[in-house]
């Protein structure tokens, strides 16, 4: 019976799973290195961006269920110490050097008995090894197959919809023997409506298959786009039309790639893969992702030049800064990449995004009447909900010239003639 829960990491992923724990009538003790956090955390102050996170976790604080402390040694009064912290990619290979050092370090104070639980993305065989890790740091004390439950339990959670996604998604449990798995789907059902069994390699292949396999899709469906683009024909009709086919199911195109996942997960497997026939096919697929910022920015020059316009002396509104809508978060955003181009380029940039003031070094824009006041272009970056009902026959009137290159597919080529934008977009003919 799980009474007591540390949680290793209280980021993205680590905070709401705290909250989730705590909501579930367990004490969490949350363990993170930055002060300022633990801080915020222990005086009523929710570190999250998430409004459901944050109500979950005014809840969970009023009721004293979550403590959080930059000490290690409080891992010693938990039955499951749940680990999220980074796993960054470097130059295309894995570091797990930062969750290594936070295993050892509950290693050297956690009872024997205690569940580790790992949700960070790791590398396949990284659970394995972390045993030999904790075994090492504990001096003995914790022994795999013995007293010490290890199991790799990945995140599934996209930013934006953590609470709801940690409840509802399947979660994978792999545990490194029968009985990790067994304590850890005991855990796991607290928090999780359908968790599913398999073995911690399983779970480690499967986490970055998975996003491997999002990231190969939509490389596919953004060759596709430049391929109809080039051949007169709308991409998206045509991938509308494919899937109508009850087996194929393409992702959408667009102006980029972006988040922490996607962009970083691939080389996981790639470099699990490494000289394999066909290794190439992961690498490949980023390698058209991450081209798709410069040629959003290619069709926006084209587009310019129609009517004169250097790109170097235009005035450009970039609408969306997050990597992905209807949320702030930045991190590897295309948006950025697009921004910094312009920039580069020479011309005048104006960011709007409902949701963050982040503009990448370009000015900031309050509203989108203020981005487009004047532009000579606007570019869509982001598909926040908000932009498909703007008045877009307005927003022409204020422009210098009603040029729109939609990198989301936010509006239909019809709809922005209408109001008399020059319609351009990723996957659209130029
Ligand atoms: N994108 C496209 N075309 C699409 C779908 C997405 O260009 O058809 C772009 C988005 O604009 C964005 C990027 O891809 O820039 C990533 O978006 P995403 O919707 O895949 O979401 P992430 O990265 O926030 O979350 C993914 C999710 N994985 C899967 O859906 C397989 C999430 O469930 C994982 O938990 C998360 O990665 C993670 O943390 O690993």
């Amino acid at each position: 019976v799980f009474r007591r829960v540390a949680v290793v990491g209280l980021g993205y992923v680590g905070f709401p799973a705290a909250v989730s724990f705590a909501l579930a009538g367990l004490k969490v003790y949350g363990v993170d290195v930055d002060p300022a956090k633990v801080e915020a955390v222990n005086s009523g102050s929710c570190p999250s961006e998430e409004p459901d996170v944050c109500r979950a976790y005014r809840v969970a604080f009023s009721r004293g269920l979550l403590e959080a402390t930059t000490d290690y040694s409080k891992t010693a009064l938990a039955d499951a110490i749940v680990f999220a912290v980074p796993t960054p990619v470097k130059r295309r290979r894995p570091d797990t050097s930062i969750l290594e050092s936070a295993v050892a370090e509950a290693a050297r104070h956690a009872r024997p008995g205690t569940l580790f639980s790992i949700e960070s993305t790791i590398p396949p065989g990284t659970t394995r090894a972390l045993a030999r890790v904790i075994e090492a740091a504990s001096g003995g004390r914790l022994v795999a197959g013995s007293s010490l439950y290890l199991a790799h339990v990945p995140e599934r959670i996209a930013p934006g919809k953590s609470l709801e996604e940690m409840r509802r998604i399947p979660r994978l449990v792999g545990g490194l023997d029968g009985e990790s798995t067994r304590r850890a789907l005991e855990l796991y059902s607290l928090i999780n409506e359908s968790p599913v069994a398999v073995t911690a390699e399983e779970a480690e292949l499967a986490k970055i298959a998975e996003n491997t396999y999002r990231d190969l899709n939509i490389a596919f469906a953004n060759f596709l786009a430049m391929t109809a683009e080039r051949l007169g024909v709308d991409a998206w009709k045509v991938i509308r039309a494919a899937n109508t086919h009850p087996r194929v199911n393409i992702h959408l195109p667009g102006a980029g790639v972006g988040g922490p996942c996607l962009t970083k997960d691939p080389y996981m497997l790639a470099a699990a893969g490494n000289s394999l026939p066909g290794a190439e096919i992961v690498t490949v697929a980023r390698a058209v992702n991450d081209h798709m910022p410069a040629h959003t920015v290619e069709i926006l020059a084209h587009a310019l030049a129609r009517e004169g316009i250097r790109l170097g002396e235009a005035t450009v509104a970039v609408l969306g800064a997050a990597y992905k809508g209807g949320i702030g978060d930045t991190r590897e955003s295309p948006s950025a990449k697009i921004v910094e181009r312009l920039l580069g380029q020479g011309a005048a940039v104006r960011v709007h995004d409902p949701y963050t003031g982040e503009s990448f070094g370009a000015s900031r824009a309050p509203s989108v009447e203020d981005a487009v006041r004047g532009a000579n272009a606007v570019v869509i970056a982001t598909d926040h909900p908000e932009y498909k009902s703007l008045n877009w026959a307005e927003l022409a009137r204020l422009m210098a010239t009603p040029i729109i290159v939609d990198g989301r597919r936010v509006l239909e080529p019809e709809q922005a003639e209408e109001a008399g934008l020059k319609y351009y977009g990723v996957g659209y003919p130029w």
